[in-house]
């Protein structure tokens, strides 16, 4: 490990932050708060990230506006409202751009610049970032606030290029309006994205077919304007409303029942699972606390959704294939949808099921499968992302001794509490493969994250240390706990973006960590508290 740094090297700035969507932004605020100076690099047009990104029509976030919110700041919880139980992608947009304006940070932030290459050097311990417009940009420590769901993934584009109509991807939808009044519409995927998408994309076509390869499980949001009752309670409790979030298992404040499945009798358990089922949401999941843990307590809310889907969908074939079989409940990410199950009554609606009838090829008239052709005016690819570390692996990042990040991740990601990686030293990665990420609430986790990091950087400022980097050690016995955790579950049994399944090549491996926020919070702030175990820090 390097010694004998070079600290009087000249610094451009102290800190790069990759990204300005929720994690870039809070980074930025913070890192002003301690008196280091940040810099932000952002490829989108403006700030926002994801929901810059994804402007789908249904666009929505799963987690409810009341806890999908920073809680650093009592003032901002006080001056924002939300207007729904759930917020839609433009009212999101607007809250983080009323953030990025009332902490005044977008004086600190680039737009419209792609980070192309961080390299580190051992000898001064600072890192060199390239950006697609020219820029060389020296700082200490580089901060990848990338995002999770950032990388679209866009199967058979190259092959849809044949095809005469327009193409799109959710996840990065056009900025202007599009119209789908009067056309033939074909969406592909059926995962978060899509059901959010269907219901609406059906209301404005003149015909829309679904081309499902793998049913989902999704449950009915139940939106409507935000209960202000329970608004008020937040504000007149925020620091009790925030720590209980804190302190559960996926960073909100629903309530998870701890009781196992077969605790009650078959009336108890469906009167349960049927009052989550009409309160709606993501909670459904905390119906029991075996869910995710026991198949056959699994199988029993599987069975119970499957019925839900058939008493919803009138056409009893088009309902089977609806009815998720091939993985457990949860197991993939829960969707949250808005008359989804409905849709599919609608006389302008067909399903197509993919493992019946597989695509053959894309012609310029639509799309054939093995069944015959699908005349089409336009395609929509709800096909997802390259989640986690497609973000992250699309830049060129090298740390010591020119390592690529790429080359040391070929048989999967590997990190120390999702937050560094071995032989990397001052690199972050922002709620990174290995932290509770996305099985959480991705503000809170992303909030524990720069907190954390704030209190390290004015850790190593107070002891005159210049370089951090975890070892190798710590990096293989977190991988390990992170991997036997899941196994602990019933995570694993899908073939979900979690494990990369989603992306042909891509090595299988279990990338968020379950255990919950509160107990991986617990864990970061032993490990700090213990000076910082599994890190080596040195000076100049
Ligand atoms: P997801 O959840 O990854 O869904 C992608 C969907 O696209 C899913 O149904 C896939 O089927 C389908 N897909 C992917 N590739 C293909 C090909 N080649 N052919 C047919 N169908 C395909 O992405 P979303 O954008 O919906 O949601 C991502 C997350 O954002 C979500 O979990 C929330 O956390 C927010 P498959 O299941 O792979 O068979």
């Amino acid at each position: 490990m390097g010694h004998n740094h070079d600290v009087d090297a000249e610094v451009d700035v102290d800190v790069v932050v990759v990204g300005a969507g929720f994690a870039g932004l809070y980074r930025l605020h913070k890192m002003r708060e301690i008196g280091i100076t940040a810099r932000a690099f952002e490829q989108g047009g403006g700030v926002g990230g994801t929901w810059y990104w994804n402007r789908y029509p249904g666009a929505r976030c799963d987690v409810e506006s009341i806890d999908y919110t920073y809680s650093f700041s009592e003032e901002l919880q006080r001056e924002w409202r939300w207007t729904e139980r759930y917020p839609a992608q433009p009212e999101i947009l607007r809250y983080l751009n009323f953030v990025a304006d009332k902490f005044d940070l977008r004086r600190d932030i680039q737009l419209e610049t792609r980070v192309e290459s961080a390299s580190f050097d051992d000898v001064t311990a600072t890192w060199t970032i390239t950006t697609d417009r020219g820029e060389v940009v020296r700082c200490r420590f580089c901060v990848m606030a990338t995002g999770c769901l950032s990388a679209p993934k866009r199967p058979g584009l190259d092959e849809a290029a044949v095809f005469d109509g327009p193409t799109y991807h959710t996840g990065l939808w056009p900025h202007e309006d599009v119209d789908f009044t009067g056309m033939r519409v074909a969406i592909i995927g059926t995962g978060s994205s899509a059901i959010q998408s269907i219901p609406q994309i059906a209301k404005q076509a003149a015909h829309l077919t679904v081309f499902q390869r793998t049913p989902n499980f999704s449950i009915p949001a139940r939106n409507g304007p935000i209960d202000r009752d329970r608004e008020r309670w937040s504000d007149e409790h925020f620091a009790e409303f925030r720590s209980l979030a804190r302190q559960s298992g996926f960073g909100s404040s629903n309530v998870f029942n701890p009781q196992s499945a077969f605790a009650v009798t078959a009336e108890e358990r469906e009167a349960e699972f049927e009052r989550r089922w009409q309160t709606g949401g993501i909670a459904f999941l905390g119906s029991y606390m075996d869910l995710l843990f026991n198949e056959e307590a699994n199988e029993l809310a599987a069975e119970f959704v499957r019925q839900k889907i058939r008493e919803t969908v009138h056409d009893p074939e088009v309902a089977e294939s609806l009815a998720p079989r091939n993985h457990p409940l949860g197991s993939k990410r829960l969707c949250i949808d808005i008359d989804y199950f409905e849709t599919y009554n609608r006389p302008n609606v067909t399903l197509v099921d993919l493992t019946k009838t597989p695509i053959v090829e894309f012609t310029a008239q639509g799309i054939r499968t093995s069944a015959g052709d699908h005349d089409l005016d336009a395609i929509v690819f709800a096909t997802g992302f390259d989640a986690m570390t497609g973000a992250l692996l699309s830049i060129d990042i090298r740390g010591r001794d020119g390592l690529s990040l790429r080359d040391e991740w070929i048989d999967g990601p590997r990190t120390y509490l999702g937050l560094m990686v071995s032989g990397f030293p001052n690199l972050f990665t922002i709620t990174g493969p290995g932290s509770p990420s996305v099985l959480s609430n991705m503000v809170i986790s992303i909030e524990q994250h720069v907190d954390w990091l704030a209190a390290l950087f004015t850790h190593m400022r107070d002891n005159e240390l210049v370089c951090i980097e975890a070892t190798d050690a710590a990096q293989d016995a977190w991988t390990a706990h992170v991997n036997e955790i899941a196994n602990l579950t019933l995570f694993p049994c899908a073939n979900s973006w979690y494990v990369g399944a989603n992306i042909p090549g891509k090595p299988r491996i279990f990338m968020p960590y379950v255990a919950g926020v509160a107990v991986y919070r617990q864990r970061c702030d032993d490990v700090a508290a213990n000076d910082y175990e599994g890190f080596e820090l040195t000076r100049a």
